[in-house]
């Protein structure tokens, strides 16, 4: 069982239709953040030091400054009450708590409003690699930081919009693709040099030294209907990555298109296996 990954596979994990006991009619619910136990606070601590240690020269420079600029690196889970004052001042965005998943719909009506859902749960000590959901540390430690970059910010609501869009379509396993290969495994041109900025990677120990080292995975230029054609794993370290030259450069091509044409170009177009260049 592989156990660096986040080994659920979205799209099996299973999601209920109604929100949970608990949750408001949007899945959120409140952090109780004052209920975390130190043991809880220390796990994230770990995780945190040990992904600091290996992101230092692998990570974009966006992604450090939003740990800075959110005040990040203070020790144990982050409160959202305070995150969201210094988020929201930056970009507009808010994290939310949600109890794991979410049904599709929900989360890109989040992201439409610039709301990231975050688990309200973190893993447990002795499976610091072993990811059943989205925990706190996959999503804020993960996602959030970037979140404070304008253009990624103005790119993650247009991934709502857009995937609200593909619901009404029947094409939201494309747009999965994009959100696959560019929020949860995205790479970077920066300075010359391959960097991180995928959530999925930057927090997994064992992908962030896996996707910028390794010889196996295929790294091809960022290009839209190569990545809505291409397929993936949740369950194993990527096949392949796509790289972008800089946000700005995958937002223009993101934001304002409208994808319907595409997803109907690409229809009966045979998949890309990302094992293969
Ligand atoms: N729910 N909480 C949560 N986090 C996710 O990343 C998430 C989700 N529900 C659906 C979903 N992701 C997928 O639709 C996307 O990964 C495409
Ligand atoms: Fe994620």
């Amino acid at each position: 069982m592989l156990t660096d990954q986040l080994i659920a596979d979205r799209a099996e994990a299973p999601v209920r239709s109604v929100p949970p006991p608990g949750a408001a009619a949007d899945w959120t619910i409140p952090q109780r953040w004052e209920r975390f136990t130190p043991a809880e606070h220390r796990v994230w601590d770990i995780l945190f030091a040990r992904q600091q240690q290996m992101l230092g020269h692998r990570a974009v420079r966006a992604f450090h400054e939003g740990l800075d600029v959110l005040r990040l690196s203070r020790p144990g889970i982050p409160d959202f009450e305070e995150l969201n004052e210094r988020l929201f001042a930056r970009t507009g965005w808010t994290v939310v708590s949600v109890p794991g998943l979410v049904p599709d719909d929900i989360f890109f009506e989040h992201l439409s409003k610039r709301r990231f859902p975050a688990g309200n749960f973190i893993r447990s000590a002795d499976q610091l690699d072993y990811l059943e959901e989205p925990d706190v540390f996959h999503d804020v430690f993960g996602h959030v930081p970037l979140l404070a970059q304008p253009a990624v910010a103005d790119f993650m609501q247009a991934i709502g919009d857009h995937g609200l869009h593909a619901l009404e379509v029947s094409a939201l396993h494309r747009l999965a693709r994009l959100y696959w290969y560019t929020v949860e495994f995205g790479l970077a041109r920066e300075d010359g040099a391959l960097k991180i900025y995928g959530a999925g990677i930057l927090s997994s120990f064992g992908e962030s030294r896996y996707a910028l080292a390794s010889p196996v995975p295929h790294r091809p230029a960022f290009d839209m209907a190569r990545v809505l054609r291409t397929g993936y794993r949740s369950d194993a370290f990527q096949q392949s990555y796509f790289v972008i030259d800089s946000f700005e450069d995958l937002l223009e091509r993101t934001i304002g298109d409208d994808l319907a044409p595409l997803y109907e170009a690409l229809d009966g177009v045979p998949d890309l296996d990302p094992a293969r260049a």
